[in-house]
């Protein structure tokens, strides 16, 4: 049997705290994965699901974004995918009769980790305007209440379509066809919070926004260096390869101003060594960083390597052949020589420094992986440049075993933007979709989250509608973002969970209930499959065998497929109901819209998938402005912290799912059964006079005098970089003011706001 969500809310918040741990996985991930499992499906859903994550004829995994490998294990799984599948696959359903009992007003008192384990939504709810319940309504009457509102806007441009990063390829591509065929480009989606500043640093550099590896390349190189990236809760597969990689000679570098548990030690649990052992030690060098100084770590490495007597220091063909600026960079980098600014910047040590430059000029084969500690940063774009210019310097991008590896986060967020789902398409991307589909799509450009957070806040945009996610938690600046979305006409949610965003709503709100990657999708033509893109560019299949949660949930393609034909109706060319009654038919026309999906359906059928081209990997070549690879040079930047003050990054518990509360555990930094903890350094907490274990208000300074609060934190004295504290999102986005933002990729700074500590008010 499965057990009953929890009862009582506001959940009891009260943190222990222990040791943190040293190594990842092993027994005890199995059991915890398995005891969340049984609590959410009971025991038998829970075997037959849990073997079919990510095996070749099953559903691709909704955690994380790592590929899968070509030789599978019959337990292909990690514990964080499993809680993510139990996640979906629970038992737990939210009805009608749950509506009925709870008005909006009460259900937005509750915690988002209570509306979460609630269970999944089952039917379609409608909130109408002046109303205190949502009641149900039939799917036409959903459709009709948002053709009426899109329908009534004086232009396209005041609705905003955002979308989540687990909507498939073939939902996404219809989605944005229908936004763009309504006629606006205002598609944000999680990437604009998540990969953003990836994205535009390599598209500038190599020119192509993905990561030039694939996962045999990790098998290959004699460097990979981990920067910002904390695996074994946010992609404990990796860990699996980066032991193996271990095993074929390659040393690892972990930047990260914490010490994480998973890059420690790694006991794979698909070994008795693992099981049983001491597991392998995977981080030959641990350079604690202070948060945001990781462009003045590689600007000084790079700065190294240009003054290193070594012949082989540089790769002096390449440099020449493949890119541009070369000089201009070098200039620079010789010119930022101040060791003291280095030091104070990075938090490092000289020798630390050093060590890492005799194994940078160890490798002939260099891999660089990065994820939010690198992309949250006021200058997130130039550090992911710093570390381009790293690696263009001794040649590592375009051979075997070296390149670029940003590590996506959501399964298929890099898969929905390469079926444009992109606030600034291409001019060639709008090109193709107009001869394929006959009409003009708009061409200037839309919101991106934050852009759209102030146009719902200055009343520019009047319907918000999402393609899954969070919106409301998951976005900074929670008090004025939820004041903007409330200022809207209509909010539409297209969910398979309860949350936040369901009830904090505009004039009028629909949930609308759908099929999740674990459930059969059947269709018209019969059983269908989606696809999705992993983090390297593998496109491959994904199949749902479980029941679906409710007989009235209706399939993401589906629902775009009916909203575009009530909103379009007779104006609208596009084949809609084909679309919805087989698949296949989305997929020939993203294999005429979208260079590499030539044959889709054909080459798709391929179990192990295929890959997409990658024309710096494939053939060293650069499609950028110059025709080469670009070295930048951009100033050193990192930021400063007024006396007294914090620098805190938000990060992930290792019982969450971004906004999706699994549990209060985070159990690799030894805290159980609470969230609302600060780490500070103890050095820090002393010179601040925190105690461990007192409570104390985290209040965040903005430039324009305004502040913000996040009351009542516990103080846990932990091992992080002097000057640097973290605490658990979402909690803590009503510390980011809207505007902090990364220059260029305009992602929210989440990972260095400035705080003080204060202690808590007293009423
Ligand atoms: N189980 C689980 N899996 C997930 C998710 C989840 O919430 N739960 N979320 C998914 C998503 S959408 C994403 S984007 C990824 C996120 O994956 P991660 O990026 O690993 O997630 P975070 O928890 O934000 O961790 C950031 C890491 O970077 C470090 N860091 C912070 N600032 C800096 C800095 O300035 N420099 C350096 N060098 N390090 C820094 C932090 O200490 C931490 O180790 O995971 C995906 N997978
Ligand atoms: N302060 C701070 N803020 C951050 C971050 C941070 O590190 N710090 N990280 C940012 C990052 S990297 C990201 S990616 C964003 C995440 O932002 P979002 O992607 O918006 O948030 P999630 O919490 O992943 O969304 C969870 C919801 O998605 C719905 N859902 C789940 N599966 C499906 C499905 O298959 N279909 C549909 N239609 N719905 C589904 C469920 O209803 C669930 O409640 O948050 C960002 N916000
Ligand atoms: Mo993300």
């Amino acid at each position: 049997m499965a057990g009953k969500p929890p009862a009582s809310d506001p959940i009891q918040d009260a943190p222990e705290v222990g040791e943190p741990e040293h190594s990842a996985v092993g027994l005890p991930a199995i059991t915890h994965a398995l005891r969340i499992s049984q609590q959410q499906m009971g025991v038998r859903r829970t075997a037959l699901t849990l073997l079919r994550v990510n095996q070749k004829n099953g559903f691709d995994c909704p955690g994380c974004a790592w590929p899968d490998g070509d030789k599978r294990h019959t337990a292909e799984f990690c514990e964080n995918g499993a809680k993510a599948v139990a996640e979906e696959a629970t038992l737990r359903r939210v009805t009608p009769d749950f509506f009925a009992e709870h008005a909006v007003a009460d259900l937005a008192e509750r915690s988002g980790y209570w509306l979460g384990q609630q269970g999944r939504l089952t039917h379609p709810m409608y909130l109408a305007e002046g109303a205190t319940h949502y009641t149900p309504v039939s799917w036409q009457q959903a459709f009709d209440i948002i053709g009426e509102e899109l329908t009534a806007l004086a232009s396209p441009d005041e609705a905003v379509f955002y979308t989540s990063g687990r909507t498939s390829n073939e939902a996404a591509f219809l989605y944005q066809l229908f936004a763009r065929e309504y006629g606006t480009n205002n598609l944000p989606d999680c990437s604009n919070m998540c990969h953003e500043s990836s994205g535009t640093a390599l598209t500038e550099t190599i020119g192509i926004g993905k990561g030039s590896v694939h996962l045999e390349d990790l098998y290959k190189a004699d460097l990979i260096i981990v920067a910002g990236q904390n695996p074994g809760t946010n992609h404990p597969r990796m860990l699996t390869a980066l032991e193996k990689a271990k095993a074929g000679g390659a040393k690892i570098i972990s930047i990260n101003p914490l010490p994480e548990a998973g890059l420690e030690r790694f006991k794979n649990p698909q070994t008795p060594r693992g099981l049983a052992g001491g597991g392998t030690a995977l981080t030959d060098l641990f350079l604690q960083v202070r948060l945001g100084g990781d462009q003045a770590l590689f600007r000084a490495l790079n700065r190294l390597l240009l003054a290193s007597p070594a012949d082989d220091a540089l790769d002096e063909p390449f440099i020449r052949e493949h890119t541009h600026g070369f000089e201009e960079f070098a200039r620079a980098a010789r010119e930022s020589d101040d060791w003291d600014e280095t030091l104070r910047a990075t938090g490092l040590t000289r020798e630390e420094i050093d060590s890492a430059l005799g194994m940078v000029l160890a490798s002939r084969r260099t891999i660089v992986c990065w994820a939010m500690g690198l992309t949250q940063h006021k200058h997130s774009v130039p550090t992911i440049q710093e570390v381009v210019n790293f690696l263009l310097l001794r040649g590592n991008i375009g051979r075997p075993g070296a390149g670029v590896c940003p590590v996506r986060g959501h399964s298929n967020v890099q898969g929905d933007r390469t079926m444009g789902i992109f606030e600034r398409p291409a001019p060639a991307f709008l090109d193709a979709l107009e001869k394929e589909f006959g009409f003009a799509p708009p061409r200037e450009h839309g919101y991106d989250v934050v852009a759209a957070i102030r146009a719902l806040r200055d009343g520019q945009a009047k319907v918000f509608v999402a393609m899954g996610g969070n919106f409301v938690a998951a976005t900074p600046d929670t008090d004025v973002t939820e004041a903007a979305v409330r200022r809207a006409r209509l909010t539409v949610h297209v969910s398979t969970k309860l949350n936040r965003s369901h009830v904090v709503t505009g004039a009028r709100a629909l949930i609308l209930p759908t099929l999740g990657r674990t459930e059969r999708d059947l269709q018209g033509s019969g059983e269908q499959f989606v696809t999705v893109e992993d983090s390297m560019g593998m496109v491959h299949a994904s199949r749902g065998r479980l029941e679906p949660a409710g007989a009235q949930l209706l399939s993401e393609p589906a629902i775009v497929a009916r909203l575009a034909r009530r909103v379009l109706g007779q104006d609208s060319a596009t084949p809609w109901e084909d679309f919805e009654r087989d698949y296949a038919t989305i997929r020939d026309r993203i294999g005429h819209v979208i260079p590499g999906f030539e044959n889709f359906n054909a080459r798709v059928a391929d179990p192990s998938g295929f890959a997409l081209p990658h024309a710096p990997r494939d053939d060293r070549r650069f499609p950028t402005a110059t025709g080469k690879a670009n070295f930048t040079a951009a100033p050193v930047e990192y930021p400063h912290l007024p006396d007294g003050r914090l620098l805190l990054q938000t990060l992930r518990s290792h019982d969450q799912y971004n906004t999706t509360i699994y549990g209060l555990d985070d159990r690799y930094r030894g805290i159980k059964n609470g969230r609302r903890v600060v780490l500070v350094n103890p050095d820090d907490a002393d010179r601040l006079g925190l105690a461990d274990g007192s409570y104390t208000d985290l209040v965040s300074e903005w430039m324009d005098g305004s502040e913000r609060r996040a009351p009542g934190f516990r103080v846990v004295h932990y091992p992080t970089a002097r000057g640097c504290a973290a605490a658990y999102y979402p909690e803590t986005n009503v510390l980011i003011p809207l505007d902090h933002t990364a220059d260029t990729s305009n992602t929210p700074a989440a990972k260095s706001v400035v705080i003080r500590l204060e202690r808590p008010h007293q009423d």
